[in-house]
């Protein structure tokens, strides 16, 4: 089956986090350095909490894997957890409003929210990153990039320069620990998280994916389950404390007519060698997808997250042991995790694009997928090349 599919299991206190990935095609090499390049950088971001200094993610592989290379089996990664002690982390009668506690407590039956945060935890994002590592290295086989960064934290905010590519973005968003690839907007937004942590509060904000160099047509109109904006859209959905995502102008598409959100169309036939095969736009509204398929644009995705719902200072609830009125628990936790939630948005859209681009282009080893890419591209250009006589 040429899809791509994937699970995670695992506590935030247990033994490990694991992420399973199905249908990886076979010889595609994983380098352990990226993919624990990227554990790192999600556990970094100004405004993390005590956990992050307990533990060293790093990421290992259990199966799908002989001498460096996938062989097309299922493919396990565990992240260990150094913070390990889920049988004796304290009982949670007190839910924070806005966390999983109230509605997973009743829901499963009791009145320990433990059982609860314990797997609706954002922790569990080190398997999803370690998972969307591997779907970024084979989606840099066919010269796709991924980058995922910060645009606003609380009332600091930035716009992104259009012209930046991939590596400019990295680059960018790293040389700061708001991930923000805007260095006085970046400031900014550490002076709120600065602000928030004196106030005993939390803070959210805005993350935004870029993909690059994906050719036009992954994705489908078919199905609605095989639309490429959908998928996105429930994966960033998805994240932890995500409340909203929006595909290039988003909902910004309302209040505009027509003329003013439509991409107008060129064609430049020196420009045919590339994945775009020389069509381009002049603005990149759509965010690179027009009825659930890439356009050969950079497709944009952005999500919001709220701030966290752990707050110092608490927030009124109910004790679910006594149903008396008294203010929620305080767990450690983080006073703003968007800059490690724009790492995990890029690995859950990483692995969204590489589900889409196993579903177009097929083959059971990399070879066969990329002479399945290959022969697509050329098949188009031939069509091009006819139509200009
Ligand atoms: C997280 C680890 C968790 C939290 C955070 C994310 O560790 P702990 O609960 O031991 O401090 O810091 O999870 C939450 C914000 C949450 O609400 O559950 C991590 O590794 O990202």
């Amino acid at each position: 089956m040429s899809t791509l599919d994937y699970r995670t299991a695992g506590e935030s206190h247990g033994a490990a986090m694991l992420a399973i990935i199905e249908g990886l095609p076979s010889d595609l090499p994983i380098d352990m350095d990226a993919l624990n390049a990227e554990l790192r950088r999600r556990q970094g971001g100004y405004g993390r909490g005590g956990r992050q200094k307990i533990e060293k993610d790093a990421a290992e592989i259990l199966t799908g894997i002989r001498a460096g290379k996938t062989i097309g089996s299922p493919l396990v990664l565990q992240v260990r957890n150094r913070d390990h002690r889920i049988d004796d982390a304290p009982v949670i009668n007190r839910p924070r409003p806005g966390h999983a506690d109230f509605a997973g407590a009743l829901k499963y039956q009791t009145d320990d929210c433990r059982n609860i945060l314990e797997r609706a935890s954002a922790r569990e994002t080190a398997a999803r990153v370690a998972a969307g590592g591997v779907a970024k290295q084979l989606l840099s086989a066919f010269g796709v990039e991924v980058v995922g960064y910060v645009v606003r934290i609380g009332a600091a905010a930035t716009e992104i320069d259009e012209s930046l590519n991939a590596e400019a973005l990295r680059a960018a968003r790293d040389g700061n620990e708001a991930y923000c690839p805007n260095d006085a907007a970046a400031a900014a937004m550490i002076d709120a998280i600065k602000q928030a942590k004196k106030d005993k509060d939390t803070l959210g904000g805005v993350v935004e994916v870029r993909v690059f160099g994906m050719p036009p047509g992954v994705g489908s109109c078919m199905r609605w389950q095989d639309r490429l904006d959908a998928r996105l859209m429930g994966a960033v959905g998805s994240i932890q404390a995500f409340k909203g995502v929006e595909i290039g102008m988003g909902f910004g598409v309302a209040e505009r007519p027509g003329s003013q959100v439509h991409d107008e169309m060129d064609f430049d036939a020196a420009q045919s060698g590339s994945a775009a095969l020389g069509f381009s736009r002049r603005t990149n509204r759509a965010g690179g997808l027009e009825g659930g398929m890439t356009n050969g644009m950079p497709i944009v995705v952005r999500g919001v997250m709220k701030p966290i719902s752990t707050l110092l200072r608490g927030l009124d609830s109910v004790n679910l042991a006594t149903l008396k009125a008294e203010r929620s628990d305080y767990e450690r936790s983080d006073i703003c995790a968007v800059p490690a939630a724009s790492i995990v948005a890029e690995h859950v859209v990483a692995l969204e694009v590489a589900r889409s681009m196993r579903e177009k282009f097929g083959g059971d080893a990399l070879a066969d997928m990329k002479a399945s890419y290959e022969h697509y591209l050329g098949a188009i250009r031939a069509r091009m090349h006819a139509a200009r006589g």
